[in-house]
């Protein structure tokens, strides 16, 4: 019976091998018997331009393209460490970029996808630095940059992250229920699936006095996490690698 997946949050990097392995063994057994694959943004660890000659990257271009020659076809939605990732990677992995908000209509039904980053209304130190890194002409200025000083910017952003992340509460790092619901308001949907707060989860909410389904994918630490949709149903699915 036909079948669409979603995985998110992966932060793929040369560091941790395990969950490599634990996405190209997705990539052949779960995903090409799936309908289609939709990647909701943080593939990767970090993205500091196409032009990253890393060979984790290409392994993962080739394993991605592989997937999609075999007849399934791979969506991306950027992440808020991955929002860099351009059209030259995308051609070489053979995968489809999508806007940061996307209606899909499955068996029936709209189901909105999305990173998540937007929902965390309540963390101004974050939207603050997402409005800056989004502007286009930053963006144009920091890809001409030489790799090596790239590098080193993306070492201080994350580490500054890390460092503002310690001394700010859960609650400000979830996601914020208006925002949710104003969200899946203005996109005429009851079913809504992210990522990027690693909290997975499947939440039934009420809006205007429907039924209606916020489904949070699982970031892969030592596990894997993927969301299934098919006429039976949505299932939230934790793996081993
Ligand atoms: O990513 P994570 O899980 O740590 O936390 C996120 C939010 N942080 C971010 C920042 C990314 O981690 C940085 C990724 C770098 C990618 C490549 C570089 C591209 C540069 C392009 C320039 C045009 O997204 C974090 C949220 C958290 O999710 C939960 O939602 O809270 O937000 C922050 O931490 C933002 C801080 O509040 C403010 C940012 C501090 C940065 C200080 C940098 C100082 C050094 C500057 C050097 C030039
Ligand atoms: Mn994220």
């Amino acid at each position: 019976m036909g079948h669409t997946l979603f995985i998110a949050d992966l932060h793929l990097c040369p560091q941790e091998p395990a969950i490599v392995a634990g996405f190209l063994h997705f990539l052949q057994r779960d995903a090409v018997q799936a309908d289609a694959l939709y990647i909701l943004g943080d593939l990767f660890e970090a993205w500091i331009g196409d032009d990253d000659p890393e060979p984790l990257h290409r392994e993962i271009a080739h394993a991605l393209q592989r997937l999609s020659v075999a007849g399934v076809p791979v969506y991306f939605i950027h992440g808020n460490r991955d929002f860099l990732l351009g059209h030259d990677y995308a051609r070489a992995s053979g995968m489809c970029l999508l806007p940061e908000q996307q209606v899909l209509e499955l068996h029936g039904q709209r189901l909105l996808i999305l990173h998540g980053d937007t929902l965390c209304t309540d963390d101004d130190g974050y939207q603050r630095f997402r409005r800056r890194v989004h502007q286009r002409w930053l963006q144009k200025l920091f890809l001409a940059l030489p790799l090596a000083l790239r590098q080193r910017i993306a070492e201080r952003l994350r580490a500054g992250s890390k460092a503002a992340n310690g001394s700010k509460s859960l609650t400000i790092m979830d996601v914020n229920p208006d925002a949710v619901t104003e969200t899946m308001r203005a996109q005429q949907v009851r079913v809504m699936i992210h990522g990027h707060t690693h909290r997975p989860a499947i939440h039934a909410l009420q809006i205007d006095g429907e039924p209606a389904e916020r489904l949070v994918l699982g970031a892969w630490h030592e596990a894997g996490s993927m969301i299934k949709v098919s006429a039976a149903g949505r299932e939230l699915i934790a793996f081993p690698f």
